[in-house]
């Protein structure tokens, strides 16, 4: 390529990127009452900037080819600080690795850029091989936490890379550029994936939640724990009580740190179930009590979000996995989820809606009986709204 036409390509590259970021998302219509959908995911492989991707020396790379190119970016963490919205997305390259990124957003909804430079996450004395699915807490005792999954080569079994052993790694900061990284949390478990700080203290202690694992890929027994640990620095669990064990899962894992309302803590966790074409994540939410977090206090049956439509494409499919929520002053709740591990989406509803669904929605009742009585008291009243004041609706 000459020089010219090097030029003319490295524009276009960077105004189709730019046209991206800067495309403004719309509601999509229909809703389910419970949240919004939009139209567009707010981040995917083609918002990383331009220049993380293609070396822009002609004198190094007179063909403007990528050099070193990005899967995809996914399983964000979510924040919102000084009036801005901010993620801190995974972003898995070309060789499966991923990093860490922020992106920032003016209404959280689009316009989502990176800023200019990575995180940078300090190591600790054991480096890990891959790091990734970070969840924020801004903790009571001033510090943002950074709770991340860390995988090293299993010593169990040195030559298989793809099934390295998972730990939970801690890191902390104050503004989402400088971070201090502590040890990897340590727990009797032979693996963990999935944990969360609370955001108070409990009894004086830092609260974790956990997902202890018998092997990487598992789906064994693992669900929601919690572990107490009386400092970050050299966090160390001893003996995890049981949080959530959803018995319609194979496996589940806690999505971001909870949100605190006036009727009980509010999760957002995920779960998986195996079908004829692989595994298939959804999203659910649950409650628990203000005093004691571990205790479920609400169950709303069902799933909140599922990956639909176009969410359900790419590999793997049919996923929607979360990190990562915002609670505006206002009420509004944005709702960061990942599709089949391949761009992040946004939900938004208010917190006056999700109480309402907690409180609300049945519990899973257990037995296809009982689930079809639920089902049918609910037409049955129905019918008789209708009848009584919707009577020129046809059915
Ligand atoms: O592919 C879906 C998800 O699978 C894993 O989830 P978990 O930690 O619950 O097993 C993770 O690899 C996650 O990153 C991924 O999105």
């Amino acid at each position: 390529m000459d020089r010219n036409n090097f030029d003319i390509k490295l524009n276009q590259l960077f105004d189709q990127n730019s046209l991206l970021v800067n495309r403004r998302n719309r509601v999509q219509q229909h809703g389910n009452g419970i949240y919004d959908r939009y139209e567009f995911p707010v981040l995917t492989r083609d918002h990383i900037p331009v220049f993380w991707q293609y070396d822009l020396n002609f004198e190094t790379n007179p063909h403007l080819m990528m050099r070193l190119g990005i899967n995809t970016t996914f399983n964000a963490g979510a924040i919102k600080l000084n009036k801005k919205y901010l993620m801190i997305t995974r972003i898995e390259g070309f060789d499966a690795k991923s990093f860490f990124a922020v992106a920032e957003s003016p209404n959280g909804i689009d316009r989502w850029k990176f800023r200019d430079r990575p995180i940078i996450m300090p190591l600790t004395g054991n480096p890990e091989n891959n790091l990734y699915d970070i969840r924020l807490t801004q903790h009571e005792d001033g510090w943002i936490y950074g709770l991340f999954c860390a995988d090293r080569k299993s010593q169990n079994n040195l030559e298989d890379t793809s099934l390295p052993a998972a730990s939970c790694g801690i890191a902390r900061t104050r503004d989402l550029v400088n971070w201090e990284r502590l040890e990897d949390l340590k727990s009797s478990d032979l693996q963990q994936r999935n944990c969360v700080l609370h955001p108070e203290f409990v009894s004086g202690k830092y609260m974790i939640y956990t997902s202890p694992l018998k092997s990487f890929t598992g789906p064994d027994d693992s669900c929601i724990c919690a572990g107490f640990t009386g400092s970050m620095k050299n966090a160390v669990i001893e003996g995890q009580l049981m949080v959530d064990r959803r018995e319609s899962h194979i496996k589940n894992g806690q999505g971001p740190a909870p949100i605190k309302t006036p009727v009980g803590w509010l999760h957002l966790a995920h779960g998986f179930r195996r079908t004829r074409t692989g595994l298939r994540f959804t999203l659910y939410l649950f409650l628990t009590d203000l005093i004691e977090p571990w205790k479920v206090i609400n169950r709303p049956g069902g799933h909140f979000i599922e990956p639909i439509g176009e969410e359900r494409l790419v590999e793997p499919q049919n996923v929607s996995f979360s990190n990562g929520w915002i609670l505006d002053p206002n009420g509004t709740v944005f709702v960061y989820y990942t599709s089949s591990d391949a761009r992040m989406q946004v939900a938004t509803t208010t917190l006056e809606k999700l109480i309402d669904y907690v409180l609300h929605t049945p519990e899973d009742p257990g037995m296809t009986q009982l689930y079809v009585d639920q089902r049918d008291e609910l037409i049955v009243n129905n019918l008789r709204v209708l009848k009584q004041h919707y009577p020129d609706i046809r059915y």
